[in-house]
Parts: C-alpha cells; sequence; structure tokens
C-alpha cells in the first residue's frame, strides 16, 4: 500500500485580536495545511511558516515550493513510508524547517491512525494534561496589557509571557510587577536587542523573572553566553535552536538554561525528540512552544508536550484565544487549573472540520501518485 495523495491548502484565519511582537504586528493567520491520504486514512499536518519572512526566513510561498517540488515526491516514492523514513530520505535537502516539519506531523498522525494509538503514547509521553501558558503580545497601552493579563489569569492561565522590546521592557515590567507581584512572568523579545543592550537587559533581574527568551538574534549563541554569564534570570533560546546540533553547541557555550522547542522550527518531531533527549540528558528543561497554530498543529504540540523533560508551562492556549472558531472539533479548552487535556484518539486525537477548512482556504494543490 502507497500513499496515494497528498493536499496542500493554504490557509487564512483573523485572530481573535492582533498579535504583537517586536517583529511586527498581525491582524491574522496565513498558512499551509497538508492533508495525507492513505488506505482510506488521513492524516493531518500543519506548516507553521508565516506570510512574511521576519520570524525565520521560510514564507508560506517558500513552504509550498519546496513541499512540491522536494519533500511531497519523497513520499510516493516508497511502499511503506513512516515518519522516520521520511525523516531520513528528506536529510539530502538543507534547510526549510517548517515545510519539513509540516510534512512530518501529517505522516505522524497517518502512523497514529494505523497503530490506532494516540501520538503521545508512541512519542513515550507520561502525561495526560499540559500545564498552559499564554503569550500576550505587545498592546496600544500598558493599560490595555494590564487588562489582559488580568482576564487571562481569570481564565486559569498558569504563567504569562510578555513580548518585550527597546522601550517596552523595563518600566513595563515594574507595572506589571507592582499590581501581579506573584505571578509566574516571562519575558520574550524574539531577538530585538544586541550586547549594547546588555545593561537595559541586566535590569530584568529585579522582577523575578522565570525565564527571558530570545533577547538577540537567532545566529548569536556566542552572545547570548556573554550575556547568561552576567544575568541571573535563566536565558531560554527559542529561534536560535534549529536542530539537536545547534542545542548542544548551546549547552555548551552556556548560551541558554532552558530550550523552547518548536516542532516546526526544528523541522519535525524526530528532530524534537532528539532534542528533548539531549536536554534531559544534560538536565536542561525544555518547554513546548507555539506558532499561533490552528487547531491541528496544536493538537500536534498537546502530544509533544507530554514528555518527561517539558519542565515548563507551555505556550498552549485555548482555541479561543486565537480564533473565533477553530479547525478542529472539539476545541482545545483550559481548565480552572490551567491545564489541557492531550486528545486521547489515534493519532491527533482531534477531528479537523472539512467545512471550516474549506472556507479558510485561499488556494489548494493536489498531488497523486502517478
Ligand atoms: O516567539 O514564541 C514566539 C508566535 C509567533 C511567532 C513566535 C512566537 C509566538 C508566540 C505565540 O509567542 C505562542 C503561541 O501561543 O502559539
Ligand atoms: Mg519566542
Amino acid at each position: 500500500m502507497r500513499i496515494d495523495r497528498v493536499e496542500l491548502s493554504l490557509l487564512k484565519l483573523p485572530y481573535v485580536h492582533f498579535f504583537e511582537t517586536s517583529l511586527g504586528r498581525d491582524e491574522e493567520r496565513e498558512f499551509i495545511l497538508i492533508k495525507i491520504c492513505f488506505d482510506g486514512i488521513f492524516g493531518y499536518g500543519e506548516v507553521v511558516a508565516e506570510k512574511d519572512p521576519s520570524y525565520s526566513y521560510e514564507t508560506t510561498s517558500t513552504a509550498w515550493h519546496v513541499l512540491k517540488d522536494f519533500f511531497i515526491p519523497l513520499v510516493f516514492k516508497k511502499s511503506i513510508f513512516s515518519p522516520h523514513d521520511f525523516y531520513r530520505e528528506a536529510k539530502k535537502y538543507r534547510g526549510h524547517p517548517m515545510a519539513r516539519g509540516g510534512l512530518e506531523l501529517a505522516l505522524w498522525d497517518l502512523e497514529g491512525k494505523k497503530k490506532e494509538k494516540p501520538l503521545w503514547k508512541i512519542y513515550g509521553g507520561v502525561r495526560t494534561e499540559i500545564p498552559s501558558g499564554v503569550s500576550v503580545g505587545i498592546q496600544d497601552s500598558v493599560s490595555e496589557l494590564l487588562e489582559r493579563i488580568h482576564s487571562f489569569l481569570q481564565e486559569g492561565y498558569q504563567r504569562i509571557k510578555i513580548k518585550i522590546k527597546p522601550e517596552w521592557d523595563i518600566l513595563l515590567c515594574q507595572d506589571i510587577r507592582k499590581k501581579f507581584p506573584d505571578i509566574i512572568l516571562q519575558a520574550d523579545a524574539n531577538g530585538a536587542y544586541s550586547l549594547d543592550d546588555k545593561d537595559t537587559l541586566k535590569k530584568l533581574d529585579e522582577f523575578n523573572l522565570l525565564m527571558l527568551e530570545q533577547p538577540f538574534p537567532p545566529y548569536d549563541l556566542w552572545d547570548h553566553s556573554r550575556l547568561q554569564k552576567e544575568m541571573k534570570t535563566p536565558l531560554c533560546l527559542d529561534e536560535s535552536i534549529l536542530s539537536v546540533e545547534t542545542a548542544r553547541k548551546a549547552y555548551e557555550m552556556g548560551s541558554c538554561q532552558i530550550i523552547n522547542i518548536k516542532v516546526g522550527r526544528v523541522g519535525g518531531i524526530v528532530e524534537a525528540l532528539k532534542i528533548h533527549d539531549f536536554c534531559q540528558e544534560k538536565k536542561l528543561p525544555v518547554w513546548c512552544g507555539g506558532m499561533l497554530e490552528s487547531g491541528i498543529g496544536r493538537a500536534h504540540n498537546l502530544h509533544l508536550a507530554t514528555l518527561p523533560n517539558f519542565k515548563f508551562p507551555n505556550d498552549l492556549s485555548a482555541s479561543k484565544r486565537y480564533y473565533a472558531q477553530d479547525l478542529i472539533e472539539p476545541p482545545v479548552e483550559i481548565s480552572s487549573q490551567g491545564t489541557i487535556k492531550v486528545p486521547g484518539m489515534p493519532g491527533i486525537g482531534v477531528f479537523p472540520q472539512e467545512n471550516r477548512i474549506k472556507k479558510a482556504t485561499l488556494k489548494k494543490e493536489v498531488f497523486k501518485l502517478s
């Protein structure tokens, strides 16, 4: 039996509230969904590349191109095709982790459905509820941000992550700590600073942050290690960690004390598991980051976050935090304790709603076994 059909769809979903980071403001998300068909079973994956090359160099257009011309032809080549086969075969191409990661996710969903097991059991997960945090973007005013934090805390989120950038950092943390002295708080700069800002960044030590995420640009492990030596607050790397190899270098250089694992950024589950295992061995805790995914990508993330070395609340929030109507049923919901239940059905364990997908689709292309 062979994989006989792969569908790529470009979707657009409006956010319920704009999302702003040091990289800019977005009102909607454009992303690619992948559906793989095999023997009457369907596997779904989500490509987290965005419309613009700001968080990463990848875009929805580059991902479409490399999927169509390079990665999809690989899955038609062999009769049995597991996610591990794909990981191995796709290694002959460089880069484009989000494109390859999205396709690998669809293969994992298929694998879980073939084996009639939820993915978390296949990955070796150890929990069925995931501690949930929320990432709160930059707002038009401090008071609006404080209000949003208040309402997310009411909903049960265990920790708040704020986005910072030069001039939206120290005073902001002072205001937040004045109003919420004891909450679990962390900050993410998405690479907005440089070593010239060292004195400002060191002032963040006053605010008892759980961690400071990605102060410097992605390709800057060395400067992160210099900063970490002078800061008490643990640094966490997001954009910088592209593979288990970069994780090892970051560890050896002392560039961070915590790693944010995003499946898309590292090119799929196989690589994410390697990073998880390496970090566990080195006693470097990890947590699961998000890219404002639809419920399909979010469900995949939930399964990954069941692994034992995921030690902090994750950027895994309820469907309604992002979208008025998610693409899946049931929607992702948060409990009053700030946790999310891991879906128990086979594969990703949630049901993509084809009518909603169709409504959000801008373009679609179907590839068949020839
Ligand atoms: O840096 O973690 C980030 C969203 C898009 C791109 C980068 C990041 C984020 C988030 C949101 O912080 C995380 C989420 O809730 O999905
Ligand atoms: Mg981040």
